[in-house]
């Protein structure tokens, strides 16, 4: 064992893969009630497992992205305190961790067996992790080789321009990846406008994100308005794979409709006001939503997906497919894991992946 100050250890070096048994097992919770149409259930399996297995860990964990406030949420919400450490008594002898958590990120494409749910956190020495507000984001994504090329307030047509050039190919062999939302409508017509074609999707932006990062993904870029909570946790990821997100929070959809729409707008701000947000209309980059030094990022696949696959049973045992990566040295792991489960008679298969 390295003498090594734990303070001065990697952060890797102690929690990587525990956060990985945490994603894992979260997913495979959820994974198991593939296509009950049960979609808050779904949700309900993967917080309970992802909560049980995060208290196992040597840390002191403090949630900070979760499943809402305290009395919305009976478990990982915000400012909830995880792990080891978190217990009466143990203040101060583990490493304090900053979390988001997304534990069943698409609980619709689960509920339904659609592509790309996953579940998945992102952490952070303290203050590494912007507090966002459960509201909406205005977000473009971007891989490493367009980083610098593209700025969210710009034309549609000029940001594919500005990708297509980067990637060294023609607007028309662009893939974009949008939700397929009534909110959508007028970039949906510009990126036709353009020639680029489009990936509308039903859910799920957090994961089509990564994959605009992950060359040979087939995705070129995220484009338009989803959860705040998971653009902050796309921009973790994007540390870790040299990506990028532009971001900027929205007032709600319903805002427009809302008699009381200047009171909520200001209810926002305030709110934003309280964590640390003074200018809530300004544009955020990669480092502003997840200034952290130490990230850790791990997913795992619950259904099957652009870049991981979900989760298979195979009566003596599952395997799991994950991503798990780290700022700190700047590894991007697949993980292939078998549990098995079966006894001394179980066979492991190799599956080229
Ligand atoms: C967004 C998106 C998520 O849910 O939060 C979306 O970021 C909810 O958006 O990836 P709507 O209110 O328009 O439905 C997800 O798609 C996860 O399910």
């Amino acid at each position: 064992m390295s003498e090594q100050n734990s303070a001065e250890r990697p952060l890797e070096h102690d929690l990587l893969f525990d956060f990985l048994r945490v994603v894992e097992a979260a997913a495979v919770e959820a994974a198991r009630t593939m296509g009950q149409g049960e979609r808050k259930y779904s949700d309900q399996v993967a917080v309970e497992k992802m909560r049980e297995v995060m208290d196992s860990i040597p840390m002191e964990g403090t949630i900070v992205i979760g499943e809402g406030e305290r009395d919305e949420a009976p478990m990982l919400y915000i400012g909830e305190r995880v792990g080891i450490g978190a217990k009466n008594g143990n203040e101060g002898r583990y490493p304090a961790v900053d979390i988001a958590v997304d534990p069943l990120e698409g609980t619709n494409l689960c509920a339904t067996g659609a592509d790309n749910a996953i579940a998945v956190l992102a952490a952070a020495e303290k203050g590494g992790l912007l507090h966002a507000p459960d509201i909406y984001m205005k977000k473009l994504v971007v891989g490493p080789s367009v980083k610098g090329a593209v700025d969210i307030d710009a034309p549609v047509k000029d940001n594919l321009h500005a990708i297509a050039s980067r990637l060294k190919r023609k607007v028309e062999d662009l893939t974009i990846v949008v939700m397929d939302r009534p909110r959508h409508r007028q970039l949906v017509r510009d990126i036709r406008d353009a020639g680029a074609r489009i990936r509308l999707i039903s859910d799920g932006d957090l994961s089509a994100g990564i994959s605009a990062a992950v060359a040979g993904s087939g995705v070129h870029a995220l484009m338009g308005i989803g959860g705040g909570p998971e653009g902050v946790i796309t921009a973790a990821a994007m540390k870790c794979l040299n990506g990028e997100i532009q971001a900027r929070f929205m007032m709600p959809e319903q805002l427009e409709q809302a008699e009381d729409r200047a009171k909520i707008a200001e209810d926002i701000a305030d709110r934003m006001a309280k964590m640390g947000i003074k200018d809530p209309s300004r544009v955020f980059d990669t480092n502003e939503l997840a200034p952290g030094k130490k990230i850790i990022f791990a997913a795992t696949g619950v259904t099957d997906g652009t870049i991981l696959r979900g989760v298979r049973f195979f009566g003596t045992g599952k395997r799991t497919q994950s991503l798990v990566m780290t700022t700190e040295t700047m590894h991007v792991r697949f993980v292939d894991t078998v549990h098995v489960e079966g006894g001394p008679d179980s066979f492991v298969r190799f599956d080229r992946i």
